[in-house]
């Protein structure tokens, strides 16, 4: 027999629009989860959708036979800038294919140990920085890490400096990407009403993406103009030759792809590192162990790309921090067909399911009590691969199969790095007063997070 999926109480006409707070719908999904159980179904004007919150349920959406990713709302926002490149296409659209063929070995671990040296460099820019601040002013944790992210993908993906820590004011391609995925979140949520009500928006929006391509357009340019032997991803983009289809991409589709790199790997990179230093600020006990690896394996001496696969327990931070604050918190699908989910909830064909990695990674019958504690050492690596084995995808921070995260080498490299850098040079302090809140742009972030750092030396 079938269940009917349960829904929140909402209005007629406007549904379940004013049920979820637009400052942070995050909060209003995972309090309706607790409200509603596993499943439950939202209704907007036009859409409805359907969350789920286990474990099982969200292994199930992940069966690629059944479903796929759905590019929808803001997603589908972004699509008007960066089209059908990797993070944004559509399934079954060929450039997607070539691209990700094309890429996949750029992205893979020797390649991105080749931009080791790169990251290094950008990274030992945000340690200079906190070391010349002194150890008395705060410093705006996310705001840091951002322009770490950024640089660090600008530079390794094509060779190019946004030196954002040398000016006082954000390169222009760094201010019109941020208002444009701002803008493009408020779209994905705003109500149906004809665009003239929102030109102005509309043309800042517009303008913005103009910024974006043109800065794109100009590295481009100039990386076909010769002189550079770098062999980064722009590098890669321009030679390569897809083996399925002998195509090669296109100008347009490298363009779509450099914008995606920095949009898909700047925030969430960044709210990963910030994540990463709230918890242990927050659990001396974990920051301890994880500096005392640094110290017995680093030492203080230079990082080496060796020593990153030599940190289990910052590893395990990473990981643990992950599943409690995945900074893309939630990922949508739909079934190919009308499908049963647990075998009794009927969902139809191209219904948005929105797999809520907030409540899933902290199921109780996966994690036990202590779901919702901070404990690397559950994600050491024997315990994880038993994790995988037993409960598959509970841990999905990046994503699912064919369209999980291409970047999650890149990003785990640069974060097993700057952790290990700061932690070797400073000791850190969190505000004293700091109230743990989260920011939700396309992404999370903790929210207001300040720290201070404390060169090591000034102790002994
Ligand atoms: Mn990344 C897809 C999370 C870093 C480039 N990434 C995804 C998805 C998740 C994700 C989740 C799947 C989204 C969906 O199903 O709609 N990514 C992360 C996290 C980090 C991250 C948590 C850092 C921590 N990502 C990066 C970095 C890059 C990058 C760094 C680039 C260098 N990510 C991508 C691209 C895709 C993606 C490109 C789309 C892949 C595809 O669909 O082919």
């Amino acid at each position: 027999a079938t269940v009917t999926i349960p829904e929140p109480k909402g209005f007629p006409l406007i549904g379940h629009v004013a049920s979820i707070d637009k400052e942070f719908p995050l909060g209003s999904m995972t309090a309706l989860a607790d409200q509603c159980g596993e499943i439950y179904r939202l209704r907007f004007p036009g859409r409805t959708v359907v969350l789920v919150s286990t474990q099982a349920l969200v292994n199930e959406t992940c069966n690629e036979k059944r479903f796929k990713k759905a590019v929808k709302a803001a997603l589908d926002e972004v699509r008007k800038g960066v089209h059908d490149g990797l993070f944004t296409a559509r399934m079954g659209e060929e450039n997607w294919g070539i691209a990700h063929r094309i890429l996949m070995p750029a992205f893979g671990p020797l390649s991105i140990q080749g931009m080791f040296d790169d990251m290094h460099d950008v990274a030992a820019q945000l340690a200079l920085k906190w070391a010349r601040h002194g150890s008395n002013s705060p410093i705006m944790v996310t705001d840091d890490f951002t322009r770490l992210a950024l640089d660090t993908l600008a530079l390794c993906s094509m060779g190019y400096r946004f030196n954002s820590y040398y000016s006082p004011t954000l390169h222009p391609f760094i201010e019109a990407m941020g208002d444009f995925l701002t803008e493009a979140g408020t779209k994905g949520r705003r109500p149906p009403l004809p665009s003239i009500f929102f030109r102005a928006e509309d043309q800042k929006f517009d303008a913005d993406i103009d910024v974006l391509r043109s800065t794109a357009r100009e590295v481009l340019e100039a990386r076909k103009a010769g002189g550079s032997d770098r062999h980064d991803l722009l590098a890669a983009m321009l030679k390569g030759v897809d083996s399925k289809t002998g195509k090669k991409m296109t100008d347009e589709s490298i363009m779509d792809n450099l914008i995606t790199f920095l949009i898909a790997g700047h925030e969430t990179t960044s709210g990963l590192l910030s994540f990463a230093f709230y918890q242990l600020l927050k659990h001396p006990e974990a920051y301890r162990k994880a500096q005392q690896e640094v110290d017995d394996v680093v030492g203080q001496g230079t990082i080496r790309v060796e020593h990153l696969a030599k940190l289990p327990y910052i590893s395990a931070v990473l990981r643990e921090t992950l599943r409690l604050n995945a900074t893309i918190p939630l990922f949508i699908v739909e079934p190919f067909e009308d499908t049963l989910l647990a075998g009794k909830y009927p969902v139809k064909a191209g219904e948005t399911i929105v797999n809520l990695l907030a409540k899933s990674q902290v199921d109780p019958l996966v994690f036990g009590d202590s779901a919702n504690e901070f404990k690397p050492e559950r994600m050491l690596d024997e315990p994880f691969e038993r994790l995988n084995r037993e409960f598959p995808n509970a841990w999905k921070p990046f994503g699912n199969g064919m369209r999980g995260c291409i970047g999650r080498p890149f990003a785990w490299q640069e974060s097993l790095l700057v952790m290990t850098m700061l932690l070797q040079n400073f000791n850190f302090v969190l505000q004293p007063n700091y109230i743990f809140g989260m920011k939700q742009t396309l992404t999370i972030k903790p929210k207001d997070m300040y720290m201070r750092a404390i060169l090591r030396d000034e102790l002994t």
